[in-house]
């Protein structure tokens, strides 16, 4: 009986042995063309998220990701720097913008300043807006005025004011990094965005009708020969006008590229139990650094 204990339990040590080794290899590597072999697990990320009602829900989270990148803003100084991240707002320079900016595909607009170009490959473009404004003051009245839906009013709200951002025509939006002033591509440390109104997962279904318990808005984060690093689903606060927020560090700066997938519909419908409608706010990421 002795022995048969003696033998499970050098099984289970063999088992745990075998378990926790392939972590511990991903975890030793440096070697990015390592990790794209079927069989690696995820390479290491510290992951912040949350989602609430207000900007407060969000907030304390937000910080700790500036915090967690470097918590200097660089602003549109020209890279690459060593320390600090990079912020995109959305919002022109002002709180108070009411400015409807409606922009081609792909948007360069901060390419050469923040080091993003922005790609929509299943839309036309890309708007920067508040969710409603007034539409003869400012035509064509925000987000609610562009897509024809009053309703938008209500469906969004900004995290920083007063301005949110959105693909038209679709629900993807690609990244690609770039060295702030000099150019060429660059990899970042991680990349965090504020989301609005992500309604899925509700905690609803299977057994209610029509209810629905699948996400509706993805990051993915792919390295510089295309190969998928991470991704996640974004936390969910059903409701009105909710924000929600995720963003990853990796140890070093290997993401050359983030696909975003924004909502289960493209913007236009009614937010609705089965359609979720999603809009974007502020895109917070590491200092660009160039692929040697
Ligand atoms: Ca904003
Ligand atoms: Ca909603
Ligand atoms: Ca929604």
């Amino acid at each position: 009986m002795k022995k048969n204990i003696f033998r499970v339990a050098l099984v289970l040590v063999l088992l745990s042995a075998l378990v926790v080794l392939p972590f511990m290899h991903a975890d030793a590597q440096d070697d990015a063309a390592e990790i794209q072999g079927a069989s690696a697990p995820p390479i290491p990320a510290t992951v912040f998220q949350a989602a609430g009602p207000t900007a407060v829900s969000i907030q304390s989270t937000v910080d700790q990701y500036r915090a967690a990148l470097g918590i200097q803003n660089n602003g549109n100084n020209s890279g690459p720097l060593l320390v600090g991240h990079r912020e995109i707002n959305w919002d022109g320079g002002s709180t108070t913008n009411q400015t409807t900016a409606v922009a081609g595909n792909p948007f360069a607009g901060f390419l050469v300043t923040r080091g993003a170009l922005f790609t929509t490959p299943d839309g036309t473009g890309f708007v920067q807006a508040p969710a409603s404004a007034d539409p003869i003051l400012f035509p064509p009245g925000g987000l609610a005025g562009l897509f024809n839906n009053p309703a938008y009013s209500a469906t969004f709200k900004t995290f920083s004011a007063s301005r949110l951002f959105t693909a038209i025509g679709g629900k993807v939006t690609d990244v690609d990094f770039f060295v702030p002033g000099a150019g060429g591509v660059a990899t970042v440390t991680g990349f965090g965005a504020v989301f609005t109104d992500v309604d899925q997962p509700d905690g609803s279904g299977p057994a209610r009708k029509r209810g629905n318990r699948n996400a509706s808005t993805l990051i993915e984060y792919y390295g510089v020969n295309g190969e998928l690093l991470f991704s996640s689903y974004v936390p969910a606060s059903p409701g009105d006008g909710n924000l929600s927020f995720f963003g990853i560090v990796l140890r070093d700066a290997r993401i050359a590229h983030v696909r975003i997938t924004s909502g289960n519909v493209v913007p236009g419908g009614n937010d609705s139990e089965k359609d979720d409608v999603v809009a974007m706010d502020d895109f917070i990421y590491g200092e660009p650094q160039p692929v040697q």
